[in-house]
């Protein structure tokens, strides 16, 4: 009983998943649990208030984001949500230095206002957005999406925004348009490590169109119904839930639509390790390391079995028609 199940799926809750959560996490939220009920539903809809809930419980100082539930299909699940706290002190974000730690303490320096975000390349419509334009250019909803990380760690975190496909459905993508290129902010004034050689900057990120457009990828305003913290890529980012991580580029401030596949910067630092797709797929290993299991964050305990990592992030129902026909192994 105590032993927590391998195959604690994404779906369907099994009774030693609600044996570890009454275990590991006590009577408050076991209390909520029981409420619920066990049905997948209820859960979804548990995981939702529950991050309601952390959200007001901690003393805010972002600025409130409310986003109406997602509508979009597989965006929620019954799966816990990580504690505000890890999302927002645990993070990738190299302008800011490399360890998990840092961008939470030096992000401060980021000036997140007045914000633009220029749309350019392959459209009918190029346009310079404002921040403001683009928060109210569709109806903002929260959705609750599994991300991991290439390292081998995950979360589940309740972002706000909407479908990319909204702002790209306005600029108007030509025939020719094939891919999408996502270009962050390079500051050496308010960035520290922008300048070192970690990486190219700025750091810069690819989709192929129909990637882009894909329902589940979200523009990305805020978490846990306030505006993002910087760390976590303030004022606007991408968040891309059905592959690794580095894929979500954060504090965008350019967007290129191209005939040809944009270099990203992970590839371009090691190409043999990091590929354009970089879908998550626990059958295709990284160079130096298994990419079978992963590790949840906020939930390491003594009795915590890593995590069995699903095929494009549990979002093979969703996405997985996209891939049809190619080889994985080599369009990693
Ligand atoms: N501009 C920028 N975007 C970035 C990164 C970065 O270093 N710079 N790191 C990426 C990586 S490796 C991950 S795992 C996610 C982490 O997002 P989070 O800190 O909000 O969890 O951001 C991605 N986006
Ligand atoms: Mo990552």
């Amino acid at each position: 009983m105590l032993i927590r199940s391998d195959n604690d799926g994404f779906n369907h809750p099994v009774p030693s998943e609600i044996t570890s959560r009454r275990i590991y996490e006590g009577r408050r939220d076991l209390i909520k649990l029981m409420a619920a009920g066990t049905a997948g539903a209820a859960l979804a809809g548990w995981a939702a208030r529950d991050a309601r809930a952390q959200a007001v419980a901690r003393p805010g100082k972002l600025a409130a984001l409310p986003g109406a539930k997602s509508g979009v299909a597989g965006a929620a699940t019954m799966e816990k949500i990580t504690p505000y706290k890890d999302a927002s002190t645990y993070n990738n974000y190299y302008e800011f230095g490399t360890d998990k730690e840092d961008p939470a303490q030096t992000a401060h320096t980021l000036k997140t206002r007045p914000w633009t975000v220029e749309i350019e390349g392959l459209v009918k419509k190029p346009a310079k957005y404002t921040i403001e334009d683009l928060l109210k250019l569709s109806a903002q909803e929260e959705r609750i999406y599994r991300m991991r990380c290439v390292e081998g760690w995950s979360m589940v975190i309740p972002w706000v925004g909407y479908s990319m496909s909204e702002l790209i459905k306005r600029v108007e993508p030509l025939g020719s348009a094939k891919y999408v290129e996502f270009i962050t902010l390079a500051d050496p004034k308010t960035m520290p490590f922008v300048g070192s050689r970690v990486l190219e900057w700025p750091y810069v990120e690819g989709l192929r169109l129909d990637e882009a457009m894909h329902p589940l990828t979200l523009l990305t305003f805020g978490m846990y119904g306030e505006i993002l913290p910087n760390q976590n890529g303030a004022p606007v980012r991408l968040v891309v839930p059905w592959k690794y991580g580095f894929k979500s580029g954060k504090s965008l401030v350019k967007i290129r639509f191209t005939d040809k596949q944009p270099a990203t910067a992970w590839n371009k630092a090691a190409a043999q390790e990091y590929g354009f797709y970089s879908n998550v797929n626990p059958n295709v290993d990284h160079p130096r390391w298994s990419q079978a299991t992963e590790r949840r964050i906020g939930e390491d305990g003594l009795f915590t079995k890593k995590r069995k990592t699903l095929m494009f992030n549990g979002y093979e129902a969703q996405v997985g028609q996209l891939y049809a026909g190619m080889d994985l192994k080599k369009l990693y």
